[in-house]
C-alpha cells in the first residue's frame, strides 16, 4: 500500500495518474497547500522541502518527496511506463528531468506572474511566459513524428501533461502547437488520466482544446 500526500497541482497530479495508470493501490492524504497543511511536522517528516507530492510505501518502507523521484520509483517498483530498452529508458529519464528542471517550474512562475498577479512585473511576465512558450516550441518538436515523447507512452508524457492541462493558464494557444494539441488531447481520453486528475477531489474538468 502506498499512502500518496498531495493537491490539487500539476505536480501532485503527476503521481495521482501515475499510480492509477500503474493499477497500484494507494490511499490519498490530501494536504491543503491553501491552508499550509504542508507545514504540518508530520508531513515535514516525510517530505522535508514542505510540497506536495509524497508517498510512503509501507510494503518498502521508503518516503519519498520530489515528484520524479516519485515518479522513476513507482515506474521501477512495477516494471512499468520505463521502458527496459536502453536508448527509450534514458530518453524517457531526459524528458522527465526536462521537465522537472525546465517545463514545471518555468510554467509554474508564469502561472504566477501571468494568472495570479498580473501587472506586477511586466519583467517577470514576459520571462516566464516567454520562456515556457519556447518549452513549447520544444516539446512540440519532440512530438514530430511520435505518438509520445519518448516514443512510447512513458512516465516522461506523464510528468509533463499536467503542466501542459495548465495552457490557459499560461495564456498559450495551444492550437499553435498542433502536436501538442493531438498528443494532450489522446492522453485527456486516458481513464487513469481522467481519474487521476480529480485527486485529491474534484476542481475542474480536464481543460480540452
Ligand atoms: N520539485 C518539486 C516541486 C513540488 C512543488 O512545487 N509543489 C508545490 C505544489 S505544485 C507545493 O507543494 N507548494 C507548497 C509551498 O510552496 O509551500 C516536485 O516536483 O515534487
Amino acid at each position: 500500500m502506498i499512502d500518496l500526500y498531495t493537491w490539487t497541482t500539476p505536480n501532485g497530479r503527476k503521481v495521482s495518474i501515475l499510480l492509477e495508470e500503474l493499477e497500484v493501490e494507494y490511499q490519498v492524504k490530501s494536504i491543503n497547500i491553501t491552508k499550509d497543511e504542508q507545514f504540518a511536522p508530520d508531513f515535514l517528516a516525510i517530505a522535508p522541502n514542505n510540497r506536495i507530492p509524497a508517498i510512503v510505501d509501507h510494503e518498502s518502507g521508503i518516503a519519498m518527496m520530489e515528484s520524479g523521484a516519485i515518479m522513476q520509483y513507482m515506474a521501477e517498483k512495477t516494471g512499468r511506463l520505463l521502458s527496459n530498452d536502453v536508448a527509450t529508458r534514458w530518453k524517457t529519464l531526459e524528458w522527465l528531468n526536462w521537465q522537472m528542471g525546465g517545463l514545471g517550474p518555468m510554467a509554474g512562475q508564469t502561472h504566477h506572474f501571468v494568472k495570479f498577479n498580473q501587472g506586477k512585473s511586466q519583467y517577470a511576465e514576459d520571462r516566464y511566459q516567454n520562456e515556457t512558450k519556447r518549452l513549447y516550441g520544444v516539446l512540440e518538436k519532440q512530438l514530430d513524428g511520435r505518438d509520445y515523447i519518448a516514443g512510447e507512452y512513458s512516465i516522461a508524457d506523464v510528468a509533463c501533461w499536467p503542466w501542459i492541462s495548465r495552457f490557459e493558464w499560461q495564456g498559450i494557444d495551444i492550437h499553435e502547437y498542433k502536436n501538442i494539441t493531438r498528443w494532450y488531447r489522446a492522453i485527456a481520453e486516458r481513464p487513469a488520466v481522467q481519474k487521476g486528475y480529480q485527486i485529491p477531489k474534484y476542481v475542474s474538468d480536464i481543460p480540452m482544446p
